[in-house]
Formats: C-alpha cells, structure tokens, sequence
C-alpha cells in the first residue's frame, strides 16, 4: 500500500467507532489524517489516538470533501442522513449499519468471502458491512458453499451484550454486582433482567415472528453468497457474555460432505481459525479465544445424526472487531490498495 488516504472515524465514541481508531492503529492502516467525528453530544472531548489525541468534532458541519474514507458507526437513522453527504462530497462510506444494507446497487461485503462486489461500491460511494452475527457465519459458510453447496441453515445465536452498544455492557455489570449483593435490579438497556439469563430477543419483532436481527442474518447471508436460494432459519438470543458472539450452526448441504472435509476447508479459509478437540476446551470460547482477537473460530465440527446431508458447526467471533469494526478497516484496506 503506498497511498495515505484521509480517514473520518464517525461514531467515534461508541463500542465501534473506538475499536475501529486502535485497528487502524494495530494494523498500521496508511492513514494520513484521521478524524474523530461524533453527534454534538461528544464535541469536544478527547480520544487518545496514535500516541496523540484527537479532538471529537461535530458530524453536522463536519467538511467531507478532505475525506477519502469514512468509516460510519452512527446509528442507522444517522448514517441515512450523513452517508450520502460525504460521498457526495467524494469520500467513499463503509457504514456499518442497516441502513443500506438491503439496497441493490451498494455492496456488502465481507473481504475474505465476496471482495469483488466492492466494484459496485462506484453506483453510491457506499459500502456496507453487513450485521456481526451474519459475518461470522458467513465466514463458515463459504468454504462448504464453495464445495457442496447449502441448501438450508439452521442457527441459534448467543449474542454478547456489547453488540448493543457501551449501556448494555454497563447494565450486565450494574446487574450483575447488584444481584450479588441481594439488590433488586429494573432493566433499562435491556427488555428485561440480562444477568444470569438469555433473552430470546435481539431488535424489533417483525411481522412474521421473527425479530429483525434474525432477518437480518437471512437476507444478508443470502446476498454476501449471491444465492436467494439458501434458506436461513435464525433465532438469536442475548446473553450475558461482555464480548464475543457464539453461534451453533446446522448446514445442510447440497452434496454430501464429511465433517473432516468440512475441518480442513475451514482450516484453510484465511481469518478462520479450526479449534475441535474432543475433550475438555477443546472448542473456541467468546472468553477465552473470541474476545481482543481477530479471527472467527470454529469448533464442535460433526455430521449431523438426523441428517444425511447435515453438518453441525460451533462459530465464535469479536463481535465489535471481526463483526463490526476490523470488517470495516479490512474492507478500508482493499479499497486503498485496489480502488482509491
Ligand atoms: O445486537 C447485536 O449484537 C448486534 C446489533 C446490531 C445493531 C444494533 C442496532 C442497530 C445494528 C446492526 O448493525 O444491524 C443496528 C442497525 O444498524 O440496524
């Protein structure tokens, strides 16, 4: 990479914006300006950065036109406003909401399973990363897709509360030490009591039953593989973990694939880590591999019993790095290297 781009960090405040500042970091992403942008709220305050620190500036009158990226965690209603602002002003978006998700002319993308839809990034100047639990599981996917086909996908989600964002992780501890300590607790961030429990409920409730969050994961996993054919059949369910989603996933396959096939394509997928030993730990954890890291794990990696066709997957990824922001700074990475 030789050029040094112009970087806008937007949403610098939240869970992601400042996971997505220490990945440029970490990654020694070509930067040469970044900028912390946020709602008026946090103008003002300050974000130590590369051994400096940036002054957060106001979204509304923030100037685009220096920008050649902004990386966009704000909130979907947010994004709606400002992503076309900046790339109208020449900046390239890589939003991390739903906002534009579903949208036929901007691209989805996880850079190890479909890079090339970045050519459609032109029609917008928007890109959107796609929902962290369908990142992970996509991630699975696409090696056995490539080599038997899917038919169906059957997954139950274990979602760590930071997926919701700094209040939700502040409630799991508040809770937490308050029931120790024979308080009563009244939810906020939460539908209802987090700690030491598991909500079957991730977003709104849709008309179908399902919640979006569970739409979410069939129709992104549908669009990132190109395939409306695969049927996705998600329940996701909140848990108290700080970090790191799980997900038990069943693939029924088109072909017949034996479980020690399906371990060494994944082996050999790059940001997928093989953790299946049949004894004690020998399976990825969200605490004990997910969280800090980059890559998504896989474990638990068996033919189904009920199934002639059924391969059963055990997948755990950060939800705020490779489910949100180090996605976004790897789709940053091609960008500069191939588009900008
Ligand atoms: O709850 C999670 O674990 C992931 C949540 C993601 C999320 C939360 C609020 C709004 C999103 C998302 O990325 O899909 C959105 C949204 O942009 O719709």
């Amino acid at each position: 990479m030789s050029k040094k781009v112009n970087i806008a960090v937007v949403g610098a405040t939240g869970e992601v914006g400042g996971a997505m500042l220490s990945i440029l970091e970490e990654r020694g992403f070509p930067f040469n300006e970044v900028y912390a942008v946020a709602s008026s709220r946090s103008v003002g305050k300050r974000i130590e950065f590369n051994e400096d620190e940036l002054v957060v500036e106001d979204l509304a009158s923030f100037d685009f036109s220096n920008i050649d990226i902004g990386l966009f965690s704000p909130g979907a209603a947010v994004s709606d406003v400002y992503a076309p602002k900046a790339a109208a002003a020449g900046a390239v978006v890589i939003d991390n909401t739903s906002r534009f998700r579903y949208e036929d002319d901007v691209p989805l993308v996880v850079p190890e399973v479909n890079p090339d839809d970045l050519e459609q990034r032109v029609n917008r100047g928007i890109v959107a990363n796609p929902n962290c639990s369908t990142i992970q599981m996509v991630m699975a996917l696409k090696p056995i897709y490539d080599a038997a086909g899917i038919e169906r996908v059957n997954v139950a989600t274990y979602q760590a509360v930071s997926g919701k964002g700094k209040k939700a992780v502040e409630e799991l501890a508040r809770q937490t030490a308050d029931l120790l300590n024979g308080k009563p607790v009244s939810p906020t961030a939460h539908p209802v009591q987090i700690a030491f429990n598991a909500l079957p409920h991730i977003d709104a409730f849709q008309e179908n039953g399902y919640t979006r969050e569970e739409m979410k994961m069939v129709w992104e996993t549908q669009k990132i593989l190109g395939d409306d054919s695969i049927q996705v059949n998600p329940t996701c369910v909140r848990i108290p973990v700080f970090y790191g989603h799980s997900e038990a996933v069943h693939v029924e396959t088109k072909e017949k694939i034996s479980a020690a096939e399906v371990k060494t394509l994944l082996g050999d997928f790059p940001g997928v880590v093989v953790m299946d030993e049949r004894e004690d730990g020998g399976y990825p954890t969200a605490v004990t591999e997910a969280s800090g890291q980059d890559p998504v794990f896989v474990g638990r990696i068996r033919e189904d019993l009920s199934h002639p066709r059924g391969i059963n997957l055990w997948v755990v990824s950060d939800n705020i790095r490779k489910g949100a922001a180090l996605n976004s700074v790897q789709i940053a990475e091609i960008l500069v290297k191939h588009y900008l």
